[in-house]
Formats: structure tokens, C-alpha cells, sequence
């Protein structure tokens, strides 16, 4: 046709993220030829674009890391209990040269379509610069929050001042010295960034549409002894997280319900988690994520925190969440962020009572107010989950594209394959425990599920894997099922893709928790791929 494609792999891989560099090691070293294509000039993926001051994993480090080499979890020495943007950026780097990853990785390459050739049996893969590879199996490593989203608000276009967006920083360091600065959103990116922009800002203007839980994350330096403790255990740490927890983080899983205890006791509880710091605040009790009367004794405590650390009783009201369940949407981690409104350089904008208008040249018109700025902060978040794949032109058997299947939400089979797309896994896709979880915990267990599946394949003479209609069909109602027996859904939040104007509301994650889904999975695969319809050469000719 002369346009044949330039080069063959086995497999290629969208994405250099933490799964994208785990994936091209353990495929590598099954002896398949593995290409990755990467978008940024680097590795890294989320924490290569989320370069805004304050950007930390609310996973602490020395459990949001790899497990799969117990060299480099022995050797690798984490600074702080949540390492910040720039030292998981490091460890990124060093994780591709110690396992010399970089020579099957080409950056700054974004992947522009791949489409299924029924007859080759193979997926034709074409990027941004034009050119085209043959694959036969495509992984999209993708991220789940790694497309940024700016809102639709007119006038952006005329606005003088410089923007950011919290999501896609730039790489030179930002100085907001003796600048007045807008944010817009009050998400885990703002509640990160703004006590540190209020620190530089001669005014800050926080442009709040929905307020968040958040617990202080009471970071700290790691000593050798806290690093120790969990070198010396970590076999069984990682087993733990792995098999026990719902959301691959260890801590003493919760006993007792909510109102089964006295409300002293509570009390106390919460109190000592708040003071201990971090998302394991939402471990107090079982039936938090269950029950509202349980969800509002630790949402009532939070509230009650808000209006202790925020002076000013008309602001701190305004913070106090009152439209969601706590933990329905993710809750943050923060430092210092409710006590940065104490600030005099600092103003919360409720838009709630004033939405934003518009974007004007000088700055941000809510209401009838209109707030000079000389830069905006766009803390406005992710088209979460799905945004980085529909980026993609995918196109499977019968020339039909995923972005039509998936218009009235995504399917897919454990979050794996979705059918009518052979060969052409996700991980941590939609319908699988992902966002959440800890995510290198479900990055791991998703990577070596493929690898092994490929390695199976290929000892069985296969060359061709598809979720089945029935099965996704199942998995769907049944993602579904979970979720709905939760407090999730009543939120608008991204999991459910409510932060994007006309996305299906379905919520995305499986939240039958980590350990239960590792266990689904392995049975699927040590019962010959239950749900899966494999085929291979000598198969087909003989059908
Ligand atoms: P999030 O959590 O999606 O937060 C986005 C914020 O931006 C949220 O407060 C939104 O308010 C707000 N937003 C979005 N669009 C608008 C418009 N048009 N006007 C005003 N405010 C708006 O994104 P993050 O980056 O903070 O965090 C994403 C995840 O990354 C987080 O959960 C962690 O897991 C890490 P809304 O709530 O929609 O009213």
C-alpha cells in the first residue's frame, strides 16, 4: 500500500508512567520486543506533568513504591513519609536507568490512533510525528489522572495575566512573589498548592465551587529507623497490601461500626487519627463508606476542625462540606490548608452564591465582582479515568471505536479488555480498583497479570486474547452492584465523571477493594482465562 507500518514489535505501550516502565521491564524480560511511546520528554507520567508547588503523593513513600525488586525497595532511601513531586520524579528516572529502560522508550511521542487489522491479526499504532508500527499486543499504561482539564469558562482567551494549570506545570520554577493570584477549584491540587502560593502571593483569591474534606497529612522527615522497619518487614507488608487491604495501604483494618461505639470513644478516635495524619483517617470504622448516620459522626468531627482552626466564622462555614458524604469524593491530605484562610493576603470566593461569570482581561468576574489578578491557577482536575484513552483514535474489530462503545460510560472485563478490541489491555482501566487504591499496589497486580497472560499465550501457541461480551456484561452490572451498596455515588465527583460536562455518570472504579479483585483475577486466569475468548493460528485454521 506504501504505507506499510516502519516497524514490528510484540507489543507497544502508551505511557512511561510508573506502569508503563514496570510493564516494558517484565515484558523485556520475557523476551518479547516491547516499544514504549511516551508523550513527555521523560519519565514519570502523573508526576511528570504535576509539577505545582506543594505536589505530593497522598500514598506515603515507603508504600507507594515498587515491590517488585527488593533491591531497589531495600536501597531506595524515601526523605520524607510522603515524599514530595520532585523525589518520586527522581526515583522515576532512577528506576529506568537502574533497569536501563530509556533505550525502548521514545518520548515525545504521543499516540495518535491504533486500529485492529482483522486479517494480520495485529494492531497498527500511529503516531503524532506520522509514523507507523505493527503490534500485536497494545497496552495502554495511560494514567488515570493525566488529562488535565480546563474548564469552559468564556473569556479565558482575553485574559491578560499568565495561567497556569495545576495538572500540566510548567517545568521552569514559578515565583507568585508580589503577585496577586487567583485558584480556581479546592481539590487535593489546590489543597496542596494554595498554602504555598499564600506564602509567596502579595494576595491570593480562592475561587471555591464545592469545599473538600481534608486531614492534615503530618508529613515528616524519614529516619534510617522508620525506613528499617519497614525493610526488615517488607515481604509481608507488601502481602498484606496486596491481599488484605481494600485499598492496598496497610493499617489495622476497622472492627467496629461507627455507632457501635459510645461517643467519647469516637471522639477520641477520630482525634487520634487527625493527629497521626493521612488518608487512613477514613479507616476509623467499617461502615464509613456505608452508612450515612456512620459517615456523619467523622464528617461532623472534620467540620468541627474547620471551624476550630478557621477565625473567621463566615469563612470557615464556607469551607465546611455539606453537599457530599466524607470519602465520597477522594478525600485530601494536607498541610496547613484550612489555617492558610487565617491569612490577611488570603480571600475565599464562594461560588456557590457568586459562579463565575467570566474571564475578563484583567482577571476573574464572580458575581458582580470582578478581582484583578495577574495570574490564575486552574486547580480544575482530570477527565479522569477515561480522557487520556478517548484521546486515542482506537478502532477494533468492525472498524468500531472504542470512544462510540464507551459512549454511555466504559466496559470493560475487570478493567482489563474491553470486547471487540483483541490484544488491547488497560491497566488500572475503568471498572478496575485503580484511583481507588494505592495505585503502584494495582499498577504491579495489572502488569504482572498481562505479562503472565502474554507468557501463557505464547507457551500455548496463542496469539489472540478477547474479553467476551457475556463476561464484560457481568463485570459492568457488577462494578456497578458494589458501588451502588456505597455512599459513592452521591457525590459529583470524578470517579462517577461528573466533573466533565456531559460524561456519563457511572461510577468507574471497582470498589470490591484490592485483595478481592487480585483473587477474582488469578481465578480467572488459572481457570484457562474464564471470560476471555483465546484463539491462535493453529486454533483458527482447525475451527
Ligand atoms: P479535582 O479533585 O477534580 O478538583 C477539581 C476542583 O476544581 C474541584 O474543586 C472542582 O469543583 C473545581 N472546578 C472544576 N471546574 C470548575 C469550574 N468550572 N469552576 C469552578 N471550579 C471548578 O482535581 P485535583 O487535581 O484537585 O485532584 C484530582 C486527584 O488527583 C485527587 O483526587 C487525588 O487523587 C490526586 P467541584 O468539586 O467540581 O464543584
Amino acid at each position: 500500500t506504501g504505507n506499510e507500518p516502519q516497524a514490528r514489535y510484540d507489543v507497544v505501550v502508551v505511557g512511561a508512567g510508573f506502569a508503563g516502565l514496570y510493564l516494558l521491564h517484565r515484558l523485556r524480560g520475557q523476551g518479547l520486543s516491547v516499544r514504549v511511546f511516551e508523550q513527555g520528554s521523560g519519565v514519570g507520567g502523573t508526576w511528570y506533568w504535576n509539577r505545582y508547588p506543594g505536589a505530593r503523593c497522598d500514598v506515603e513513600s515507603m508504600q507507594y513504591s515498587y515491590s517488585f525488586s527488593d533491591k531497589l525497595q531495600q536501597q531506595w532511601d524515601w526523605s520524607e513519609r510522603y515524599a514530595p513531586q520532585p523525589e518520586i520524579l527522581a526515583y522515576a528516572n532512577h528506576v529506568a536507568d537502574r533497569f536501563d529502560l530509556r533505550r525502548d522508550i521514545q518520548f515525545d511521542t504521543r499516540v495518535e490512533s491504533a486500529v485492529f487489522d482483522e486479517t494480520a491479526r495485529r494492531w497498527r499504532v500511529t503516531t503524532a510525528d506520522g509514523e507507523t508500527s505493527s503490534a500485536q499486543f497494545v497496552v495502554l499504561a495511560t494514567g488515570c489522572l493525566s488529562n488535565a482539564r480546563m474548564p469552559n469558562i468564556a473569556g479565558i482567551a482575553d485574559y491578560a495575566g499568565k495561567t497556569y494549570h495545576t495538572g500540566h506545570w510548567p517545568h521552569e520554577p514559578i515565583d507568585f512573589t508580589g503577585q496577586r493570584v487567583g485558584v480556581i477549584g479546592t481539590g487535593s491540587s489546590a489543597i496542596q498548592s494554595i498554602p504555598l502560593i499564600a506564602e509567596q502571593a502579595s494576595q491570593l483569591v480562592v475561587f471555591q465551587r464545592t469545599a473538600n474534606f481534608s486531614v492534615p497529612a503530618r508529613n515528616a522527615p524519614l529516619t534510617p529507623e522508620d525506613r528499617k522497619q519497614f525493610r526488615d518487614n517488607y515481604p509481608e507488608i507488601r502481602r498484606i497490601a496486596r491481599e488484605e487491604m481494600r485499598n492496598g495501604i496497610v493499617t489495622a483494618p476497622p472492627e467496629k461500626g461507627a455507632l457501635d461505639e459510645p461517643d467519647e470513644a469516637r471522639r477520641r478516635n477520630y482525634e487520634g487519627r487527625w493527629t497521626r495524619g493521612g488518608l487512613t483517617f477514613m479507616a476509623a470504622y467499617n461502615n464509613l463508606a456505608l452508612e450515612k448516620a456512620a459517615n456523619d459522626t467523622a464528617a461532623d468531627f472534620v467540620r468541627a476542625k474547620i471551624a476550630e482552626i478557621v477565625k473567621d466564622p463566615v469563612v470557615a462555614k464556607l469551607l465546611q462540606p455539606d453537599s457530599h458524604p466524607i470519602g465520597s469524593k477522594r478525600i485530601c491530605v494536607d498541610t496547613d490548608y484550612y489555617a492558610t484562610f487565617n491569612r490577611d493576603n488570603v480571600e475565599l470566593v464562594d461560588l456557590r452564591a457568586d459562579p463565575i461569570e467570566q474571564i475578563t482581561r484583567l482577571g476573574v468576574r464572580a458575581g458582580d465582582k470582578e478581582y484583578p489578578l495577574d495570574a490564575i491557577v486552574f486547580a480544575t482536575g482530570f477527565d479522569a479515568m477515561t480522557g487520556s484513552v478517548a484521546k486515542i483514535g482506537i478502532k477494533g474489530r468492525n472498524g468500531r471505536t472504542l470512544n462510540a462503545k464507551w459512549a454511555e460510560g466504559p466496559r470493560t472485563f475487570l478493567g482489563l479488555m474491553s470486547e471487540g478490541f483483541p490484544n488491547l489491555f488497560l491497566i488500572t482501566g475503568p471498572g478496575s480498583p485503580s484511583v481507588l487504591s494505592n495505585m503502584i499496589v494495582s499498577i504491579e497486580q495489572h502488569v504482572d497479570w498481562i505479562a503472565d497472560c502474554l507468557a501463557d499465550m505464547r507457551r500455548q501457541g496463542l496469539d489472540c486474547i478477547e474479553a467476551t461480551k457475556e463476561a464484560e456484561d457481568n463485570w459492568v452490572a457488577h462494578v456497578n452492584e458494589v458501588a451502588s451498596g456505597t455512599l459513592y455515588p452521591q457525590a459529583n465527583s470524578w470517579y462517577m465523571g461528573a466533573n466533565v460536562p456531559g460524561k456519563p455518570r457511572v461510577f468507574m472504579p471497582y470498589i470490591g477493594g484490592v485483595g478481592v479483585y487480585r483473587q477474582i483475577c488469578n481465578d480467572v486466569a488459572t481457570s484457562g482465562y474464564q471470560g476471555f475468548a483465546l484463539s491462535g493460528d493453529a486454533i483458527t485454521k482447525r475451527a
